[in-house]
């Protein structure tokens, strides 16, 4: 080994003991520490959490239609059967089945309140397909040909209860602003 240290290590050294000079250790671990803390957050901020409390929803008077027809406004871009004609409601999935951990999300306008609303389209699974009540919308999405914008998909495959798909629900998840 050289006695001399080279360049790099020296100029290493150099800075380190400048660092060193400057901030003090408590001061130094605690910026790290919020770096870290800031940065493992940032990734969770858009998920929505189960156990909390669920956006404002409108209330009945502003929640114009029938959620067994396919022409109720929080439908504008299902593709499917309506879980509320097969045991379940528009946000709850029917005994037996469990949303799907990934979903189809869209925007649909509430004619009874002017908000724009981000709709959530889980489909429940772990039943046979219901058969009652099939609505395809579509509105604004686009062809198979285009996979991230399509909604002709089954989300199942990969839930706790297996792939089979049941119906679709529809759950406001958010105020479009
Ligand atoms: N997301 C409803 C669905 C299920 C199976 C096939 C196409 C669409």
């Amino acid at each position: 080994m050289p006695d001399t240290p080279s360049p790099i290590d020296a100029l290493v050294e150099r800075m380190a003991r400048d660092m060193a000079r400057r901030v003090s250790r408590r001061g130094f671990i605690g910026r790290v520490g919020a770096l870290l803390f800031s940065t493992a957050g940032l990734p969770l901020l858009p998920v929505a959490r189960g156990g909390q409390p669920g956006p404002a929803q409108p209330d009945a008077a502003t929640d114009p239609g029938d959620p067994q027809t396919c022409e109720y406004w929080r439908h504008c871009a299902t593709d499917g059967f309506l879980c509320s004609c097969c045991g379940g409601s528009v946000h709850s999935c029917p005994p037996g089945t469990e949303f799907s951990a990934v979903t189809w999300v869209g925007t649909c306008h509430n004619p009874g309140d002017g908000h724009d609303y981000i709709i959530s389209y889980n489909d429940c699974c772990g039943e046979s397909e219901c058969g009652r009540c099939l609505c395809s919308r579509h509105e604004d999405d686009k062809p198979l040909y285009v996979p991230f914008k399509a909604n002709d998909y089954n989300w199942c495959p990969g839930s706790k209860v297996g792939g089979a798909y049941h119906c679709t629900v529809a759950r406001i998840v958010g105020v479009a602003k």
